[in-house]
């Protein structure tokens, strides 16, 4: 069993980790920038190691320095949260080379899910379904037999890509040249990579990801899909677990067809399939293979505390339950706070002065602010993640109303009050959501 973690990671999925590891019996190693020296992760685990400057890639990226901090404390392990080194296939293996428990995936497959086309591939050999497009880098010479083909509009995507960066649509043939121009600059400033692929481009899908589970010795579970179709500029807002646009046949199925898909490629850890659904189908798209900030509406409605059992999983342990063993019960709605105007979005840094967190039946807040804390600049802008579960999806909303209510952030910026406003708005109330209903919202709003 491991004895001491490394948690390479800051803010509130640093302290969801550290309570994770001190429920075992496991010692944390705090890391943080200078930056981050009043951090509440700082505080609460049992030692900390200053590594670098406030920039991230001076600190919270830098392998090297991480590397040092899990050597000086004599760690285990390491764990990476998300974003930052989470889904780096070469700091996973350094980890390892350097004898520490990445508690994450193997390397190879971060690597193979880095590849979106080689994801696509390999999930599509195992039975997933994707979205009809090329699965071969596409060149400038080919890229019009090949859209036509495929049908406009077509997406086109960059392979090294993911979060959005180098997506372009062609809704025509006129359109193609400088849309695929435009990707594949875009796509070689970002990843240093042009190859890009095609896809038939869906225009109002719904996110819908699927949470999986899976050991050393072949044991997989998936605990139930999230919906993640809030969001704006591919940052999402709200999640809710179970999807209100799924029945119980098609949500047995993707849930079926993920964790086969997982037990086929051997993958361990905790992991996501995400998916686009539209007109009652599926289609795989990426594979996260991180902890994701939407774990804990899964959490929520499973029971479980997937951080623990990834660190089971990592420390060797087989999972304690089958599939049949897995209940979920009621529905849960997460809201991303984020440290920014409501409606303009523009970011609000600075000393958080009252805070008060809601509480009571059904309530859970992920955060690491506290009264005074000031919000540094250099790293990402939520602060904290509202998350409600309730016996049934009204009941939930009920509750989200209520706790957004009494949630007090005084001296910045927050996006409460468009939470507010979003949970109030019939489509949102009745479920009835895809991937750009938020967009036309905060247009709506900026019109009033
Ligand atoms: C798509 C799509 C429509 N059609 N692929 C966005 C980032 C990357 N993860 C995949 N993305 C999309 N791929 C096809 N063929 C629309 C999106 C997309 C999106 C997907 C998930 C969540 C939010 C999104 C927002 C805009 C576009």
């Amino acid at each position: 069993m491991l004895e001491k973690v490394l948690i390479a990671n800051r803010g509130e999925i640093a302290l969801r980790i550290l309570r994770a590891c001190r429920e075992m019996g496991i010692k944390t190693v705090a890391v943080h920038s200078t930056a981050d020296a009043d951090a509440m992760h700082v505080r609460l685990a049992d030692e900390s190691i200053c590594i670098g400057p406030p920039p991230a890639r001076d600190s919270y990226l830098n392998m090297t320095a991480v590397l040092s901090a899990a050597t000086i404390s004599n760690a285990d392990a390491i764990h990476p949260g998300y974003g930052f080194l989470s889904e780096n296939a070469d700091f996973a293996e350094m980890v390892e080379e350097h004898g520490f428990t990445f508690i994450g995936p193997s390397p190879d497959h971060i690597r193979l899910m880095g590849d979106k086309i080689a994801a696509k591939r390999a999930m599509r050999a195992v039975g997933v379904p994707t979205v009809p497009g090329s699965d071969d880098p596409v060149s400038d010479a080919d890229a019009a037999a090949i859209a036509d083909e495929i049908g406009y509009p077509v997406l086109i995507k960059a392979t090294a890509g993911g979060g959005g960066k180098g997506m372009k649509a062609a809704t025509s043939r006129d359109e193609l040249k400088s849309a695929l121009d435009l990707a594949r600059a875009e796509a070689h400033a970002s990843f240093g990579n042009s190859d890009v692929y095609f896809e038939k481009f869906l225009a109002t899908p719904r996110h819908i990801e699927v949470q999986i589970l899976a050991d050393h010795h072949g044991a997989v579970v998936h605990l139930g899909e999230r919906d993640c179709s809030i969001q704006r500029r591919y940052q999402k807002l709200v999640e809710e677990a179970p999807s209100p646009a799924l029945n119980e046949n098609q949500r047995r199925e993707i849930g079926r067809v993920s964790s086969e898909a997982v037990r086929a490629l051997g993958y361990r850890s905790a992991g996501t399939i995400e998916y686009l659904y539209e007109d009652g189908r599926f289609y795989f798209i990426e594979m996260n293979t991180r902890l994701q900030v939407e774990h804990p509406v899964t959490e929520m409605i499973c029971g479980l505390d997937i951080v623990r059992e990834m660190v089971r999983i990592a420390g060797g342990s087989s999972l304690g339950f089958t599939q049949d063993e897995v209940r979920f019960s009621g529905h849960a709605i997460e809201c991303r706070i984020n440290a920014e105007h409501p409606f303009t979005f523009k970011p609000s840094p600075g000393q958080v002065e009252t805070y008060h967190a809601p509480g009571g039946l059904g309530v859970r807040v992920d955060s690491a602010i506290y009264s005074g804390y000031k919000i540094p600049t250099y790293y990402d802008s939520m602060i904290s993640k509202l998350i409600v579960h309730g016996n049934n999806r009204n009941e939930c909303l009920m509750r989200l109303r209520r706790a957004l209510a009494e949630y007090v952030i005084d001296g910045i910026e927050t996006t409460i009050p468009l939470h507010q406003r979003l949970i109030a708005e019939p489509a949102f109330v009745n479920g009835d959501y895809h991937i750009r209903w938020l967009e036309t919202l905060v247009q709506r709003i900026g019109r009033e």
